[in-house]
Protein backbone atom coordinates (compact mmCIF):
# COMPACT_ATOMS: atom_id res chain seq x y z
CA UNK A 1 0.00 0.00 0.00
CA UNK A 2 1.47 3.53 -1.09
CA UNK A 3 1.87 5.98 2.06
CA UNK A 4 2.62 9.55 1.83
CA UNK A 5 4.29 10.07 5.14
CA UNK A 6 5.84 6.65 6.25
CA UNK A 7 8.06 4.09 4.45
CA UNK A 8 7.77 0.61 5.18
CA UNK A 9 10.59 -1.67 4.04
CA UNK A 10 10.37 -4.83 4.44
CA UNK A 11 13.70 -6.99 5.10
CA UNK A 12 11.66 -10.50 6.69
CA UNK A 13 12.03 -11.39 9.07
CA UNK A 14 12.01 -7.92 10.20
CA UNK A 15 10.50 -4.71 8.71
CA UNK A 16 10.90 -1.35 9.27
CA UNK A 17 9.02 1.73 9.18
CA UNK A 18 9.91 5.07 9.32
CA UNK A 19 8.45 8.41 9.18
CA UNK A 20 8.93 10.53 6.58
CA UNK A 21 8.93 14.19 7.41
CA UNK A 22 12.23 15.04 8.43
CA UNK A 23 11.62 19.42 7.07
CA UNK A 24 9.03 19.36 9.81
CA UNK A 25 11.58 16.56 12.23
CA UNK A 26 8.54 14.15 11.48
CA UNK A 27 6.17 15.74 13.61
CA UNK A 28 3.31 13.57 13.64
CA UNK A 29 -0.44 14.53 12.26
CA UNK A 30 -3.48 12.68 11.62
CA UNK A 31 -2.55 11.41 8.24
CA UNK A 32 0.98 10.50 10.07
CA UNK A 33 -0.68 8.28 13.07
CA UNK A 34 -3.43 6.72 10.49
CA UNK A 35 -0.67 5.44 7.79
CA UNK A 36 1.13 4.24 10.94
CA UNK A 37 -1.72 2.35 12.71
CA UNK A 38 -2.36 0.99 8.92
CA UNK A 39 1.37 -0.29 8.48
CA UNK A 40 1.71 -1.58 11.57
CA UNK A 41 -1.18 -3.78 11.66
CA UNK A 42 -0.73 -4.65 8.06
CA UNK A 43 2.53 -5.89 9.11
CA UNK A 44 1.30 -7.58 12.18
CA UNK A 45 -0.84 -9.81 9.67
CA UNK A 46 2.13 -10.83 7.61
CA UNK A 47 3.98 -13.98 8.64
CA UNK A 48 6.72 -13.46 6.82
CA UNK A 49 7.91 -10.64 9.52
CA UNK A 50 8.78 -11.39 12.73
CA UNK A 51 9.94 -8.37 14.22
CA UNK A 52 9.30 -4.37 13.34
CA UNK A 53 11.67 -1.33 13.95
CA UNK A 54 9.88 2.19 14.45
CA UNK A 55 12.55 5.05 13.21
CA UNK A 56 12.33 8.60 12.12
CA UNK A 57 13.66 9.97 8.64
CA UNK A 58 16.88 12.41 8.70
CA UNK A 59 19.39 12.86 11.54
CA UNK A 60 17.53 15.33 13.47
CA UNK A 61 14.56 13.40 14.53
CA UNK A 62 12.71 10.36 15.80
CA UNK A 63 9.70 12.70 16.19
CA UNK A 64 9.23 16.20 17.57
CA UNK A 65 5.92 15.60 19.20
CA UNK A 66 2.59 15.40 17.52
CA UNK A 67 2.10 18.32 14.36
CA UNK A 68 1.18 21.61 16.69
CA UNK A 69 0.35 23.57 13.10
CA UNK A 70 -2.28 21.31 12.41
CA UNK A 71 -3.09 20.43 16.09
CA UNK A 72 -3.53 24.73 17.08
CA UNK A 73 -7.01 25.74 15.70
CA UNK A 74 -8.58 22.22 17.03
CA UNK A 75 -11.47 22.11 19.07
CA UNK A 76 -11.98 19.66 22.05
CA UNK A 77 -14.54 17.33 19.91
CA UNK A 78 -11.83 17.21 17.00
CA UNK A 79 -9.03 16.30 19.56
CA UNK A 80 -11.13 13.12 21.12
CA UNK A 81 -12.40 11.88 17.75
CA UNK A 82 -9.36 12.41 15.40
CA UNK A 83 -6.44 10.56 16.41
CA UNK A 84 -6.58 8.38 19.26
CA UNK A 85 -7.95 5.40 18.38
CA UNK A 86 -4.96 5.19 15.64
CA UNK A 87 -2.71 5.36 18.96
CA UNK A 88 -4.92 2.68 20.46
CA UNK A 89 -4.85 0.55 17.01
CA UNK A 90 -0.63 1.29 17.37
CA UNK A 91 -0.97 0.11 21.19
CA UNK A 92 -2.34 -3.55 20.13
CA UNK A 93 0.22 -4.68 17.71
CA UNK A 94 1.28 -8.26 18.96
CA UNK A 95 4.22 -8.22 17.22
CA UNK A 96 7.34 -6.63 18.71
CA UNK A 97 8.48 -2.93 17.93
CA UNK A 98 11.98 -1.20 18.42
CA UNK A 99 12.26 2.17 18.36
CA UNK A 100 15.18 3.55 17.23
CA UNK A 101 15.64 6.85 18.27
CA UNK A 102 18.38 8.82 16.68
CA UNK A 103 17.05 12.62 17.46
CA UNK A 104 14.42 14.22 19.25
CA UNK A 105 11.61 11.95 20.90
CA UNK A 106 9.20 14.78 22.13
CA UNK A 107 5.43 14.88 23.17
CA UNK A 108 3.74 12.81 20.64
CA UNK A 109 6.80 10.99 19.47
CA UNK A 110 8.55 10.47 23.33
CA UNK A 111 4.81 9.12 23.62
CA UNK A 112 5.35 6.79 20.22
CA UNK A 113 8.53 5.80 21.51
CA UNK A 114 6.70 4.67 24.67
CA UNK A 115 4.46 2.76 22.80
CA UNK A 116 7.57 0.63 21.28
CA UNK A 117 8.30 -2.62 23.27
CA UNK A 118 12.34 -1.90 23.04
CA UNK A 119 14.10 1.58 22.46
CA UNK A 120 17.54 1.91 20.53
CA UNK A 121 19.10 5.68 21.40
CA UNK A 122 21.84 7.01 19.42
CA UNK A 123 24.20 9.33 22.16
CA UNK A 124 22.43 12.61 21.43
CA UNK A 125 19.11 11.67 21.35
CA UNK A 126 16.66 13.82 24.03
CA UNK A 127 13.60 12.53 25.44
CA UNK A 128 10.91 15.24 26.76
CA UNK A 129 7.41 15.88 27.11
CA UNK A 130 7.50 19.54 26.54
CA UNK A 131 3.15 20.00 25.92
CA UNK A 132 3.68 22.18 28.90
CA UNK A 133 5.39 24.58 27.45
CA UNK A 134 2.51 24.99 24.76
CA UNK A 135 -0.29 25.35 27.29
CA UNK A 136 -1.34 21.98 27.46
CA UNK A 137 -0.15 18.34 28.61
CA UNK A 138 0.94 14.51 27.13
CA UNK A 139 -2.31 13.10 25.55
CA UNK A 140 -0.80 9.66 23.87
CA UNK A 141 0.00 7.83 27.24
CA UNK A 142 2.62 9.85 28.50
CA UNK A 143 1.60 10.87 32.04
CA UNK A 144 0.46 7.44 32.40
CA UNK A 145 3.46 5.02 30.81
CA UNK A 146 6.09 7.47 32.21
CA UNK A 147 4.71 7.35 35.39
CA UNK A 148 4.93 3.35 35.54
CA UNK A 149 8.03 3.12 33.59
CA UNK A 150 10.03 6.16 35.51
CA UNK A 151 7.67 6.56 38.84
CA UNK A 152 6.01 9.33 39.67
CA UNK A 153 8.89 11.92 40.64
CA UNK A 154 10.67 11.50 37.26
CA UNK A 155 7.77 11.81 35.39
CA UNK A 156 6.32 14.99 36.77
CA UNK A 157 10.16 16.29 36.59
CA UNK A 158 9.58 15.60 32.66
CA UNK A 159 5.44 16.54 32.40
CA UNK A 160 6.08 19.77 34.83
CA UNK A 161 9.19 21.19 33.42
CA UNK A 162 8.89 20.20 29.60
CA UNK A 163 12.44 19.75 29.88
CA UNK A 164 14.31 17.65 27.44
CA UNK A 165 15.83 14.47 29.06
CA UNK A 166 19.36 12.96 27.93
CA UNK A 167 19.82 9.05 26.21
CA UNK A 168 21.87 8.65 29.01
CA UNK A 169 19.27 9.78 31.73
CA UNK A 170 16.25 7.88 30.53
CA UNK A 171 18.52 4.79 30.28
CA UNK A 172 19.76 5.04 33.74
CA UNK A 173 15.79 5.74 33.86
CA UNK A 174 15.24 2.09 32.68
CA UNK A 175 13.01 3.73 29.51
CA UNK A 176 16.31 3.44 26.95
CA UNK A 177 17.45 -0.62 26.38
CA UNK A 178 20.61 0.67 24.92
CA UNK A 179 22.66 3.84 24.18
CA UNK A 180 24.35 3.58 20.60
CA UNK A 181 27.38 6.26 19.32
CA UNK A 182 25.12 9.05 16.85
CA UNK A 183 24.04 7.28 13.84
CA UNK A 184 24.55 3.76 14.05
CA UNK A 185 20.93 3.20 16.30
CA UNK A 186 18.67 1.87 13.43
CA UNK A 187 21.38 -0.32 12.47
CA UNK A 188 21.79 -1.59 16.08
CA UNK A 189 17.94 -1.79 16.11
CA UNK A 190 17.58 -3.79 13.17
CA UNK A 191 20.53 -6.31 14.59
CA UNK A 192 18.36 -6.83 17.43
CA UNK A 193 15.14 -6.95 15.58
CA UNK A 194 16.82 -9.74 13.65
CA UNK A 195 17.90 -11.30 17.52
CA UNK A 196 14.00 -11.65 18.23
CA UNK A 197 13.34 -12.66 14.80
CA UNK A 198 15.06 -15.57 15.09
CA UNK A 199 13.37 -16.66 18.28
CA UNK A 200 10.09 -18.89 18.65
CA UNK A 201 7.18 -16.57 17.37
CA UNK A 202 4.15 -17.44 19.58
CA UNK A 203 6.37 -17.46 22.61
CA UNK A 204 7.49 -13.90 21.67
CA UNK A 205 4.08 -13.11 21.47
CA UNK A 206 2.78 -14.12 24.50
CA UNK A 207 6.21 -12.75 25.78
CA UNK A 208 4.82 -9.41 25.10
CA UNK A 209 1.26 -9.68 25.82
CA UNK A 210 2.10 -11.13 29.69
CA UNK A 211 4.53 -8.27 29.86
CA UNK A 212 1.74 -5.38 28.98
CA UNK A 213 -0.60 -7.64 31.02
CA UNK A 214 1.30 -6.39 34.23
CA UNK A 215 0.57 -2.74 33.53
CA UNK A 216 -3.09 -3.66 33.80
CA UNK A 217 -3.07 -6.31 36.64
CA UNK A 218 -2.58 -7.30 40.61
CA UNK A 219 0.51 -9.69 40.38
CA UNK A 220 -1.94 -12.10 41.44
CA UNK A 221 -4.13 -11.89 38.37
CA UNK A 222 -0.86 -11.26 36.40
CA UNK A 223 1.01 -14.62 37.82
CA UNK A 224 -2.20 -16.58 37.07
CA UNK A 225 -2.10 -14.96 33.33
CA UNK A 226 1.59 -15.93 33.05
CA UNK A 227 0.78 -19.64 34.31
CA UNK A 228 -1.75 -19.93 31.43
CA UNK A 229 -0.01 -18.96 28.52
CA UNK A 230 3.42 -20.80 29.57
CA UNK A 231 1.08 -23.67 29.68
CA UNK A 232 -0.26 -23.01 26.35
CA UNK A 233 3.64 -22.66 24.54
CA UNK A 234 3.76 -26.54 25.56
CA UNK A 235 0.51 -27.06 22.37
CA UNK A 236 3.05 -25.38 19.77
CA UNK A 237 5.65 -27.03 17.63
CA UNK A 238 8.60 -24.54 18.69
CA UNK A 239 8.62 -25.76 22.12
CA UNK A 240 8.91 -29.14 20.78
CA UNK A 241 11.86 -28.05 18.52
CA UNK A 242 13.33 -25.91 21.15
CA UNK A 243 13.90 -28.39 23.90
CA UNK A 244 14.99 -31.19 21.30
CA UNK A 245 17.22 -29.15 19.83
CA UNK A 246 18.79 -28.24 22.98
CA UNK A 247 19.01 -32.09 24.12
CA UNK A 248 20.41 -33.05 20.68
CA UNK A 249 23.01 -29.99 21.23
CA UNK A 250 21.92 -28.14 17.98
CA UNK A 251 20.38 -25.05 17.04
CA UNK A 252 16.47 -25.00 17.15
CA UNK A 253 14.91 -24.01 13.68
CA UNK A 254 11.09 -22.43 14.88
CA UNK A 255 8.73 -22.30 12.83
CA UNK A 256 6.02 -20.19 14.51
CA UNK A 257 3.79 -23.15 14.88
N1 LIG B 1 4.89 20.31 15.01
C1 LIG B 1 4.97 20.95 13.83
N2 LIG B 1 6.15 21.36 13.29
C2 LIG B 1 7.28 21.10 13.97
C3 LIG B 1 7.27 20.44 15.21
C4 LIG B 1 6.00 20.02 15.74
N3 LIG B 1 5.90 19.34 16.91
N4 LIG B 1 8.54 20.34 15.65
C5 LIG B 1 9.32 20.92 14.71
N5 LIG B 1 8.57 21.39 13.68
C6 LIG B 1 9.02 22.08 12.47
C7 LIG B 1 9.35 23.54 12.72
O1 LIG B 1 8.18 24.32 12.70
C8 LIG B 1 10.28 23.83 11.57
O2 LIG B 1 9.53 23.97 10.39
P1 LIG B 1 9.85 25.19 9.36
O3 LIG B 1 11.26 24.94 8.95
O4 LIG B 1 8.86 24.98 8.26
O5 LIG B 1 9.68 26.43 10.13
C9 LIG B 1 11.06 22.51 11.44
O6 LIG B 1 10.25 21.51 12.03
C10 LIG B 1 12.41 22.53 12.14
O7 LIG B 1 12.18 22.86 13.50
P2 LIG B 1 12.93 24.09 14.24
O8 LIG B 1 13.29 25.15 13.26
O9 LIG B 1 12.09 24.48 15.40
O10 LIG B 1 14.25 23.36 14.73
P3 LIG B 1 15.14 23.75 16.00
O11 LIG B 1 16.40 22.98 15.86
O12 LIG B 1 15.26 25.23 16.15
O13 LIG B 1 14.33 23.21 17.27
C11 LIG B 1 12.98 21.63 18.49
C12 LIG B 1 14.09 21.82 17.43
C13 LIG B 1 13.54 22.02 19.87
C14 LIG B 1 12.63 20.15 18.50
C15 LIG B 1 11.76 22.51 18.15
O14 LIG B 1 11.41 22.25 16.80
C16 LIG B 1 10.56 22.25 18.99
O15 LIG B 1 10.50 22.69 20.13
N6 LIG B 1 9.55 21.54 18.44
C17 LIG B 1 8.28 21.31 19.11
C18 LIG B 1 8.43 20.25 20.19
C19 LIG B 1 7.11 20.07 20.90
O16 LIG B 1 6.60 20.95 21.53
N7 LIG B 1 6.54 18.85 20.80
C20 LIG B 1 5.28 18.53 21.46
C21 LIG B 1 4.13 18.85 20.57
S1 LIG B 1 2.57 18.64 21.37
C22 LIG B 1 2.33 16.96 21.36
O17 LIG B 1 3.14 16.22 20.90
C23 LIG B 1 1.04 16.46 21.95
C24 LIG B 1 0.85 14.99 21.67
C25 LIG B 1 -0.61 14.67 21.79
C26 LIG B 1 -0.90 13.26 21.20
C27 LIG B 1 -2.37 12.96 21.09
C28 LIG B 1 -2.94 13.39 19.75
C29 LIG B 1 -4.31 12.85 19.49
Amino acid sequence: MPYENILVEREAPIATVTINRPNKLNAINWSVIAELADALEELDRDDTIRCIVLTGAGDRAFVAGADIAEMSGKSPMEMLAGAFENWDRIRRVHKPIIAAVGGYALGGGDELALHADLIIASEKAKFGQPEILLGIMAGAGGTQRLARTVGKYRAMDLCLTGRQATAQEMHEWGVVNRIVPDGQHLEEAKKLAGEIAAKAPLAVRLNKEAILAAYNTTLEQGLAYEKRLFALLFSTQDQKEGMAAFVEKRQATFKGS
